[in-house]
């Protein structure tokens, strides 16, 4: 079973059908079965084998999308970075996935020095029109592709996880586990011939890489297509669209636009939101301001979609709807027993679109697992009279800013290794429009001097922008608990004021 036939299986019979609609030009499910075609046959001439890893770092284009449906049609295991990653996180990457071949941008000078440096000889470039070596060298392959025969739990892509604790983790996705996924959501979403998905989703992540794609494709329909979320084309574009996806963010931005009304989202059926937590304001301003209810969604890269809200019961603020219907979830506390019906605890699952462990991470893998086969979320929750689930808090440090994750432990780890400083604590604080954001105090040795205007740069120098904390703050010590642990609830207290002067600019 290959995800990519089962997708094709799918497609509509007339393949003139739009796919992917760009302002410029609109590709057809013709036009992706031969690209992808194209890409396949590259793949395979360069010796790709079934289970090897295809690393693409990329801007976001039509032509990225037919890259990650090539390596599913030929048996590879397609591996996506966020763009913001820098150097230091790449080469990580790198070395623990081990590709075969290296997709990048014609500008990513440091990554193809990297891939020089790890005897890489595989690496193509795609830049933000579509254009490069991968590009040329697959149009002049065959637009004819056998899809290579694979096992439902044959990977089909690995997506990296960073951690409370050391390095990033590889989950990998069977094509199994997405199949499943895509056909559930589909089912619920009640997605038909007429829908039409506004796209505008980075493609590196589960959210716009399955949840969006797969939908679509396995609607067979055509998806309006931005390379990046901007709030005006999304306002140029959503009375031309049926189904729109996105994190709280770019709903928070949405509602403060002048053009939003009832009549700016009057073809939309299915607004849905997700990845991070919807504030119960936007949650309430959405509707007084255009008269349609979001639908939330739960999910996480390691177990895909896991509840979501149902689109023929009214909506609750604060909460992320049911358990899909071939999910089994349990609310669990102390031992992994499940909780009495409105106690808070961790969120377990059991789910046909579970991750099937971290990439030659067995004991992390095992780690995440109860005895009796459920994988801890790490998030808490309640469950409400009727059903629905509340999530209430992480039992992970981890932040979730504009829709991405933050782990406080990656920074924390910089600022740490910098001359002068005794240590460092990062936690999220509210934020008017990624939902949270990082703030970081740390503390100096006696007599010593740092300037903050380096403790910046050396964090843009490591790591990712996004990870950057807004605000960053010199303390004399850090609250501890008897155990000597940093208190990041007191440290959230004690600078609130301060964050909240800094918001006020
Ligand atoms: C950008 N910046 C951010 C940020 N995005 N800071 C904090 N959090 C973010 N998410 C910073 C940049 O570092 C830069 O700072 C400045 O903001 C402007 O950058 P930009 O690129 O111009 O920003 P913008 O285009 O406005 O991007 C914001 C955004 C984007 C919200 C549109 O972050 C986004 O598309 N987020 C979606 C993430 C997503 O897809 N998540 C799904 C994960 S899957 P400076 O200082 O450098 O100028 C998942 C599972 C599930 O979680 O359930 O779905
Ligand atoms: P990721 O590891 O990037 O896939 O992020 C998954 C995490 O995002 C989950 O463990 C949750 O903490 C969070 N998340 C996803 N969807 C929601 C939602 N609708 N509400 C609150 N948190 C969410």
């Amino acid at each position: 079973m290959n995800l990519f036939a089962a997708f094709q299986a799918r497609f509509p019979t007339d393949r003139a059908a739009p796919f992917i609609i760009e302002r410029a030009r609109t590709h057809t499910y013709g036009d992706l079965e031969r690209e992808t075609a194209g890409i396949a046959n590259l793949l395979i001439a360069l010796k790709v084998k079934t289970g090897d890893r295809v690393m693409v770092q990329v801007e976001k284009t039509p032509q990225a999308v037919f890259l990650y449906l090539a390596c599913l049609r030929a048996g590879a295991v397609f591996l996506p970075l966020n763009t913001a990653y820098r150097a230091d996180e790449l080469e990580y990457f790198l070395g623990d996935a081990e590709p075969a071949v290296v997709v990048c941008d014609p500008g990513a000078a440091a990554l193809m020095d990297l891939c020089r440096g790890a005897g890489i000889a595989n690496v193509l470039t795609l830049d933000a029109k579509g254009a490069g070596s991968l590009t040329t060298q697959a149009a002049a392959q065959s637009g004819e592709f056998d899809t290579v025969a694979v096992r439902t739990a044959d990977l089909g892509a690995i997506l990296y996880s960073s951690g409370t604790t050391g390095r990033p983790k590889g989950v990998m996705l069977s094509h199994g586990a997405l199949a499943a996924n895509a056909a559930t959501l589909h089912r619920l979403w009640k997605f038909d011939a007429k829908d039409v998905l506004l796209h505008c989703l980075p493609i590196f992540h589960v959210h716009g890489l399955f949840v969006a794609l797969h939908t679509t494709l396995w609607n067979g329909t055509g998806m309006i297509f931005h390379a990046k979320y901007a709030v005006d084309d999304v306002v140029a574009d959503l009375p031309r669209a049926t189904v729109f996806m996105g994190v709280p963010t770019y709903y928070v931005r949405l509602i403060q636009h002048a053009a939003f009304s009832p009549e700016l989202t009057r073809t939309i059926r299915l607004f849905l939101c997700g990845s991070a937590p919807l504030l119960e304001e936007t949650f309430a301003t959405f509707t007084a301001k255009c008269g349609k209810q979001i639908v939330e969604r739960y999910g996480m890269t390691e177990a895909g979609m896991i509840t979501s809200a149902h689109l023929d019961k009214p909506r609750r603020a604060g909460t992320v709807g049911w358990p899909l219907p071939d999910v089994t979830l349990r609310i669990a506390g102390e031992n992994n027993a499940a909780v009495a019906k409105g106690d808070t605890g961790e969120i377990q699952i059991k789910s046909p679109a579970l991750f099937s462990g971290y990439w030659r991470k067995p004991e992390k893998t095992a780690e995440d697992f109860t005895a009796d086969g459920y994988f801890k979320t790490g998030d808490l929750a309640q469950i409400e009279p009727d059903g629905m689930v509340a999530i209430v808090g992480r039992a992970k440090d981890m932040l979730i800013s504009g829709g991405y994750n933050v782990y406080p432990k990656e920074i924390e780890t910089v600022i740490d290794g910098l001359p002068g400083v005794v240590e460092s604590a990062v936690v999220g604080m509210p934020h008017p429009d990624f939902g949270e954001a990082g703030l970081a105090v740390l503390t100096l040795q006696p007599g010593a001097s740092l300037d903050l205007a380096v403790v910046r740069a050396a964090l843009k120098d490591a790591l990712a922008n996004y990870k950057i904390p807004k605000l960053i703050l010199f303390a004399g010590t850090l609250p501890r608990n008897a155990m000597g642990k940093v208190q990041k609830n007191v440290l959230r207290t004690e600078y609130r004021a301060q964050w909240d002067n800094f918001l006020a600019g």
